[in-house]
């Protein structure tokens, strides 16, 4: 999974493609072309501390790149109901929910009548303050047993559960650590039966591991270490900026695994 964030301030791409339809729509092709099976396109970001998009801003910045994507399968990054309306209505596949249908109660709907896929990501809090001292008792289990409440939640609101993968949300509320801990223990999340997606590629927890305790985002190298590692206990779903060196890496892992 190629991220095409459309935003003035994502941690790691802000900026890149914003206001430049063109120029976002050509990079998903480029991603596409370096072996992705799909874009995340995302018109708001949730960088630890970032503050909401309003709806009309957050259409302004999507539309005009879901314009211009016919062919590409594209996941739309939402938490809204009428944003996930919209990109379905323009060609969108999935829907990936950082609030896991918690944000819009009228998320589920679109989701489920679309028949879109659907991404559950787990996240305590919320982007503001979520990385204010998050506390878990044991975050695999706590993790999981959310996602499987909410996965019941998206089924029981009429999204078919062979349509749904869970996301454990690295960064989300959490720290460093927890978030080795659930990369550790990934095989517990997918007892759950459902793909998992992990989204880890450029964190500030890779930096950070390495060494700077103010790091803001991770390096490549670090991000390859990590999604391979990933895979090994039983991801996915990779979503990541950098998609030919990932498709490389993550293709010898898993000519390794067999
Ligand atoms: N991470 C980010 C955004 N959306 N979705 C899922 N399912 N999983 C993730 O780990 C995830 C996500 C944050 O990364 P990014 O999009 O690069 O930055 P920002 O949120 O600042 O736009």
């Amino acid at each position: 999974m190629g991220i095409l964030n459309v935003t003035p301030d994502s941690f790691s791409d802000g900026g890149v493609h914003f206001g430049d339809p063109d120029a976002a729509a050509a990079s998903a092709r480029g991603m596409i072309e370096a072996g992705a099976a799909i874009i995340d396109l995302g018109g708001e970001s949730t960088r630890p501390g970032a503050d909401g998009v309003p709806l009309d801003e957050e259409l302004r910045r999507v539309v005009p790149v879901l314009e211009r994507l016919g062919g590409v399968p594209v996941s739309i990054d939402t938490a809204k109901a009428e944003v996930a309306r919209r990109a379905v209505a323009l060609g969108a596949e999935m829907v990936n929910d950082v609030t896991a249908l918690r944000g819009d109660p009228e998320l589920a709907g679109v989701v489920a009548d679309s028949g879109a896929y659907l991404c559950l990501m787990h996240m305590l809090g919320e982007p503001r303050t979520m990385q204010r001292n998050p506390v878990y008792g044991d975050v695999a289990s706590e993790v999981t047993a959310f996602l499987e409440e909410r996965l019941r939640a998206a089924v029981d609101a009429g999204v078919p559960e062979a349509r749904i993968c869970l996301d454990p949300g690295i960064g989300f509320g959490k720290t460093v650590d927890h978030n080795v801990e659930l990369l550790r223990n990934l095989d517990v999340v997918a007892r759950l039966g459902r793909p998992i997606l992990v989204g880890v590629s450029r964190k500030s927890s890779l930096g950070r591991l390495l060494g700077d305790p103010g790091a803001t985002r991770g390096t490549l190298a670090a991000s390859l270490g990590a999604a391979v590692s990933a895979f090994d206990h039983g991801a996915a779903i990779f979503r990541v900026h950098d998609v030919l060196a990932h498709v490389e890496a993550l293709t010898i892992a898993a000519a390794v695994e067999g």
